[in-house]
């Protein structure tokens, strides 16, 4: 039954988005599509997805030695992606369009102290509308842990499927006081979202990913669906080890990302056993703590999209579409305003920088071909000295 989860009066429209979709390059995020896909949370809001399991990213800090540590952020890493990539179709059914946040939108929240995890501080601000980009920064002061990264992505539009490729990257860092900062490169899997005709999205990861250490320690991740290695979908295989010595693995880990993955250890592999449970995530994960809406600052994502997410989830999608309008409009004014007075809009906790060294050392390290990558990176303002 084509369409089947869509409801009968938005067929018509459902049927003309998907047309729409499949003649489309480029910003998915701007394309009107019909209620029932609407959801009424803001892409600034999904960078609390690394945080969720808050005592596996507080772990990486209590390995013993440098291999130890790179595990337990393959570890950590690996038990994100069930909340990244499967916690819409659990709470709202299916995969949802996101509100495109606003250029200087900002997100904020915490995951308290429990069990000597230390409190860790979520800090998100939309830094670019076109095309939309999403810059992050999380901390963990007690366990001496960051993570700080930025997202984008590039769709395209193949036999039926969306496929998003995420442009952006996570570096996290370890820093013990009067220690040599230990640095992760983490690149970010592509999606395929499948299900579209019947109005029932939902996300594939598919292709490659990487995590590399500055101590020398590369995860090489392989995401497929089903019919790939293990038959079943959201597989993973992750192979672990040096990185100048790729044919001899320490640890492979494999499973599915959204519930089970188990070790296979070579001999010389001192923090891994063959046969254990590498990741479990079938336990509830803990939710970002984010300010009440009566303390929150007008460019807060909650509290600016307040009336069209009440709309959006009331089903009152003529109040929802009446404020974001206005929204919109007065973005538009906004970038008007600056244009006539030259003052562009300044970034408040980050900065655009052309290529970030870490990111050109720690790629460099993988890629292996002597090239040094370039990317367009965020950094975190007073990590750069400024303000
Ligand atoms: C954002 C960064 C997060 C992981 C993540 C998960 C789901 C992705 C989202 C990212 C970007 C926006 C996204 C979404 C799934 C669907 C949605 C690609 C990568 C698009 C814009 C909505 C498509 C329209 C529907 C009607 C299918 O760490």
């Amino acid at each position: 039954t084509e369409a089947g989860a869509v409801p009968a009066a938005q067929r018509g429209s459902w049927t003309s988005f998907v047309k729409s979709i499949a003649s489309f390059s480029g910003d998915l995020s701007s394309m009107t599509a019909p209620p029932f896909i609407l959801s009424p949370i803001s892409l600034t809001e999904f960078p609390a997805y690394w945080l969720e399991r808050p005592e596996l990213f507080a772990a990486i800090a209590d390995g013993v030695d440098a291999e130890d540590r790179a595990l337990r952020v393959l570890k950590w890493f690996i038990s994100t992606l069930k909340g990244q990539y499967t916690s819409r179709n659990e709470k709202l059914g299916s995969e949802k369009k996101p509100l495109n946040p606003v250029l200087g939108e900002l997100f904020y929240g915490t995951w308290p102290d429990k069990n000597g995890r230390g409190e860790t501080k979520l800090l998100v601000e939309q830094v670019s509308h076109h095309p939309p980009i999403t810059a992050y920064h999380i901390t963990n002061t007690s366990k001496h842990l960051t993570l700080q990264g930025h997202n984008a992505q590039k769709t395209s539009f193949a036999t039926g499927s969306i496929f998003v490729k995420q442009i952006g990257h996570a570096i996290l860092t370890y820093q013990p006081p009067g220690k040599e900062a230990e640095k992760y490169l983490i690149t970010l899997p592509k999606l395929r979202i499948d299900g579209i005709w019947y109005g029932a999205p939902y996300v594939e990861l598919t292709d490659n990913g990487y995590i590399q250490s500055s101590t020398g320690y590369l995860a090489s991740i392989e995401y497929k669906g089903k019919g790939y290695f293990s038959g079943k979908a959201h597989s993973i295989k992750a192979i672990f080890g040096p990185s100048n010595d790729a044919t001899n693995p320490t640890v492979t880990v494999e499973g599915q990302w959204d519930t089970i993955t188990k070790v296979t250890a070579a001999n010389g592999a001192k923090h891994a056993k063959s046969g254990s449970v590498f990741t479990d995530v079938t336990s509830p994960k803990e939710e970002v703590t984010v300010a009440p809406l009566d303390q929150q600052g007008e460019w807060e994502t909650r509290k600016l999209w307040e009336k069209v997410a009440a709309g959006i989830r009331g089903g009152d999608f003529e109040a929802a579409s009446k404020d974001k309008t206005r929204i919109e409009n007065e973005q538009r004014q906004r970038r008007r305003d600056e244009a006539a007075a030259g003052t562009p809009w300044q970034l408040k906790h980050f900065l655009h920088v052309d290529n970030d060294a870490d990111y050109a050392a720690l790629a460099g390290m993988f890629t292996g071909t002597g090239v040094i990558p370039t990317e367009d990176c965020y950094v975190f303002k007073s990590a750069a000295g400024s303000s």
